[in-house]
């Protein structure tokens, strides 16, 4: 495996640690998703194929990531690593995520596939498995959420100025993913159907 291949199995297995699986190995998490870097890795160096991580290792995976899906934080001299997004909704945690204001943002995207779509136009976006709606800032990035499923991609746009006028809340977890409890139907419109 090449440097960058062993660093993306690295990143997807931390996403499944620190989103949902932390009970994997044995973390202890916070009410605020943080767990102990070092814990984590001195656990994470068990695991076969993974004896070569060490916190530079980290460290370098969390400030390259283009989707910023993680963030470390040093309090009292320790090491702390979290997910900043997709956490399941069973997990017993809340982030506290800045809430957009009306005029920041006029619409937002949501990736998705063509067979979920009538679900979507009659009962609109849910979280489904995770604790919140996931939405991107552009079609373009968009596209690579829904390129993620397999059948035709859907680009939704969500009139993000509506809904925050008549009481929505949006959230900003990083510049690519914004998280909403819910988006109903009536602001969600097709921007793209098959896209590709
Ligand atoms: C769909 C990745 C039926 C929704 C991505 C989606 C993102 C409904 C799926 C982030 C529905 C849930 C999250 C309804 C929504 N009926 N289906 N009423 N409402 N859905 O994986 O947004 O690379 O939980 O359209 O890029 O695909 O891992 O959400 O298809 O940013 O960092 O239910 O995860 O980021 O799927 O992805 P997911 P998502 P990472």
């Amino acid at each position: 495996m090449s440097r960058e291949e062993k660093l993306i199995t690295l990143s997807k297995f931390l996403s499944l640690l620190l989103r949902h699986r932390p009970d994997i190995l044995d973390l202890k998490m916070r009410r605020d998703g943080f767990v102990n870097a070092r814990e984590l890795i001195k656990k994470i160096k068990r695991r076969p194929g993974f004896g070569w991580v060490t916190i530079d290792d980290i460290k370098l995976l969390v400030t390259n990531d283009p989707k910023q899906r993680f963030e470390l934080k040093y309090e009292e001299g320790e090491l702390l690593i979290r997910a900043r997004y997709g956490h399941s909704r069973s997990l017993p945690i809340r982030i506290q995520y800045k809430p957009i204001q009306l005029g920041e943002v006029k619409y937002l995207y949501h990736g998705t596939r063509a067979d979920v779509l009538p679900w979507i136009l009659r009962e609109g976006l849910k979280p489904m498995a995770r604790k919140y709606v996931h939405l991107s800032p552009s079609p373009e990035d968009a596209i690579e959420v829904a390129k993620r499923r397999k059948g035709k991609p859907v680009i939704l746009q969500i009139d993000v100025e509506s809904f925050l006028k008549n009481g929505g809340k949006i959230w900003k977890a990083t510049d690519k993913v914004y998280l909403a409890k819910e988006i109903p139907p009536k602001y969600i419109k097709i921007y793209k159907y098959g896209v590709e």
